[in-house]
């Protein structure tokens, strides 16, 4: 029980804090962390600390022991957060999500990965074939997903660059029909570059084993995928771009150096050489007056040309691998009439708040997402709270906590916000620089209190002139360098290349390309922008979220070492700073600390009252809980709801804890005795 364990392991639940700081809390996480105990609870959020090894506490007796109990009933683990998801799926007919954040490392992915087994495991118990077949794609879409999607980072051998939401749809018995994933913002930049220490994506490296035209060193973004993937594709993929390709000019002309490459290039992509290296070394472009011309680019455009292309493939590839898996488990012949609702149960795998010594705009992306995403956390833990003490007729008093909607503001704002400056910059093609953003930003944005840049501050010697600007975030001060920003923003992709692409003979490709379609004379609508597109998928995934039933697992990461035994004080206590969980806990705490249905809160301490026990002769359950309550003193401290009990402080229920905890062994002997027959 979870209650009983935590006077051995420290508390099970942040709420039985006696007091809620930080200091309490840090000791808690620690001293748990310590015993090998990963997993703690806010009420029903379950904070996870990275172990850094293997642990035994998933295997099938663990998932029995799990199964279909409520959450109180075992100690915290993902298995308890995942049966609550499912239970309120199941039995009410909710859609539910889980959504897991942390940072880089804190465990997330592995903790959405044993979520999924667990909901794998307690399903199709008949097992049903079409339902099996949903379940194994959907957990093996994982090895797929990581091996084109994740990286070896500084932080973590296996960095997921792309953010996951996954859907799993049920029908009325409970059983996975169907699924379906979104991906975010895939790290394609990494495919042309990475950070000294850093690898490429898996898939790169994975590739080479058993298709490799080329040995290695000379590899160095190009990679052919054949035989792969055939199980998704039953086609042959071939797909490449690379480093290699380079470009010399001479005589104010520019030509590819490394013609070999190109040949190699047409042949895999199924182009035509010649339309390769025209799309490589000029662009189309219409004139004023309607015609269509052919400019050449210079060493540098042809590079950054080359460049693009590679990362555009890349993310198109990405995209297509996800379209396929979301073919094969789409929910099909689904008949409300016939199968009943169809609920969702949601998993988010989203990259965590991001400070680098270099800041950029991924990072401006990536915590703009959290921003978002903290604002759910707080909005719907409050309005979950505000929901139950109405459903059960308790008075609720309103609780003030840290909004940081001024900071959403602050980047999404329409006209004022930050993606709209960088997006009107980027509208003055080769007229406005990076430093002329800032500029502007700094004009728009310096009254803004979480907003900072050297012009508006001279004396902070702490920021480059013209260079940086600084945010406020919830989690912390971040310093970003806007070089960059407005060619990362554009995401320029001569229209050359996809018509070249989408004019590819194997079908594969085509199919991933079909704006090739459009003449350049077509192609006047700007299309948008990288941080507004991400901006909308992020609103469109709020969206998703809020409408479903939240269930939340926030992971820190114990050290930077990948240690398993080392528990870096100052590092933790950030995270638990910044993730707002001594916030969760005050929030959880203002109101009630605990509730309990009365037959629930019946069945534990009956025993410690002697109106209750062995059995109640009152009218009702709620009636024997107020004996229970009142016997131990602490009327005062309760509200009695419809169907449940409330209890302000921990305390209260700490010594009924306690009590029970001593009186066990005296009923077990008692119960012994009788059974031997000495009573
Ligand atoms: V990133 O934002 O994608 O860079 P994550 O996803 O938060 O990050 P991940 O789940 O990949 O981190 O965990 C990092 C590593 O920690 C894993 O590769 C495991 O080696 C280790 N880990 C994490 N959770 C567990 C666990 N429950 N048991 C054992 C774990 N090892
Ligand atoms: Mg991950």
């Amino acid at each position: 029980m979870a209650e009983l364990e935590s006077l051995e392991f420290g508390k099970s639940d942040f709420i039985l804090l006696d007091e809620v700081t930080m200091e309490q809390f840090m000791e808690n996480l620690k001293l748990r962390f310590e015993k090998g105990r990963i997993y703690t609870f806010i009420g029903e959020v379950v904070v996870s600390v990275n172990p850094y090894r293997q642990m035994d506490i998933y295997g099938t007796d663990t998932i029995d022991a799990y199964r279909g109990r409520e959450l109180y009933e075992n100690p915290p683990h993902l298995y308890s957060v995942s049966d609550a998801a499912y239970k309120a799926m199941k039995r009410r007919a909710k859609d539910t999500c889980i959504v897991i954040s942390g940072e880089s490392g804190a465990g997330k992915t592995e903790a959405s990965k044993y979520i999924m087994q667990y909901i794998a495991a307690i399903t199709n118990p008949s097992m049903r074939e079409e339902v099996e077949r949903v379940k194994n794609v959907l957990l093996k879409s994982n090895c797929v997903l990581e091996a084109f999607g994740n990286a070896k980072t500084n932080r973590n051998d296996n960095s997921s660059r792309f953010g996951k939401y996954m859907d799993v749809n049920f029908n009325f018995n409970g059983d996975p029909t169907g699924g379906h994933i979104n991906n975010y913002l895939l790290e394609k930049s990494r495919v042309i570059q990475q950070q000294p220490g850093e690898r490429n994506f898996h898939s790169f490296y994975q590739v080479k084993n058993y298709y490799c035209i080329f040995t290695w060193k000379h590899v160095s973004f190009l990679w052919i995928c054949k035989s792969s993937l055939c199980v998704l594709m039953n086609e042959h993929l071939c797909l490449c771009v690379q480093g290699n390709l380079q470009f010399e000019s001479e005589a104010e002309s520019v030509f590819v150096s490394t013609p070999e490459f190109l040949v190699h290039i047409s042949a895999l992509t199924h182009t035509d050489p010649g339309s390769l290296r025209t799309s490589l070394l000029c662009r189309t472009v219409a004139t004023g007056g309607g015609d269509v011309i052919q400019k050449e680019h210079s060493e540098q455009e042809a590079s950054f040309g080359r460049d693009a292309f590679a990362k555009a493939l890349y993310e198109r590839l990405f995209a297509w691998i996800v379209g396929r898996i979301n073919s094969i488990i789409e929910v099909k012949n689904y008949n409300p009439v016939l199968h009943g609702k169809n609920t969702v149960i949601g998993v988010l795998d989203i990259y965590g708040f991001e400070i680098f010594e270099n800041n950029s705009f991924e990072q401006f992306c990536i915590n703009y997402c959290n921003e978002k995403l903290q604002h759910l956390f707080i909005e719907l833990i409050l309005q979950q709270e505000q929901e139950e003490y109405e459903r059960e007729g308790i008075v609720w008093e309103h609780i003030d906590y840290c909004d940081n909607q001024i900071i959403v503001d602050l980047v999404e704002q329409q006209h004022r916000g930050i993606i709209s400056i960088l997006d009107e910059a980027c509208l003055n093609v080769g007229q406005v620089t990076d430093t002329i953003c800032l500029q502007s930003m700094d004009n728009k944005l310096s009254q803004h209190p979480h907003y900072m840049s050297r012009q508006l501050n001279p004396s902070d010697k702490s920021l480059e002139f013209q260079k940086h600007f600084r945010i406020q975030h919830y989690a912390g001060e971040v310093t970003y360098s806007i070089e960059g920003f407005l060619d990362k923003n554009k995401d320029p992709l001569f229209q050359d290349f996809k018509r070249l692409m989408f004019n590819s003979s194997n079908a594969v490709l085509q199919q991933m390309w079909p704006d090739g379609q459009m003449s350049i004379t077509e192609v006047t609508k700007r299309p948008q922008t990288a941080a507004t597109l991400f901006k909308n998928s992020i609103i469109a995934l709020v969206d998703k979220l809020a409408c479903k039933e939240p269930y939340y697992v926030r992971c820190i990461k114990p050290n930077e070492l990948k240690s398993s035994v080392i528990f870096d004080d100052a590092r933790c206590r950030h995270q638990v700073a910044y993730l707002g969980l001594l916030e969760n806990v005050m929030v959880r705490r203002a109101g009630f600390a605990y509730r309990q249905p009365y037959e629930r809160f019946l069945q534990r301490y009956k025993m410690t009252c002697e109106y209750t026990w062995p059995n109640h002769l009152m009218s009702n359950d709620r009636e024997a809980v107020k004996a229970i309550v009142s016997q131990h003193g602490f009327d005062q401290d309760v509200e009695y709801g419809r169907t449940k009990l409330f209890v302000r402080s921990p305390r209260s229920l700490f010594s009924l804890e306690q009590e029970r905890n001593q009186l066990i062994p005296i009923l077990v002997l008692f119960l012994q005795k009788v059974w031997r027959g000495a009573l």
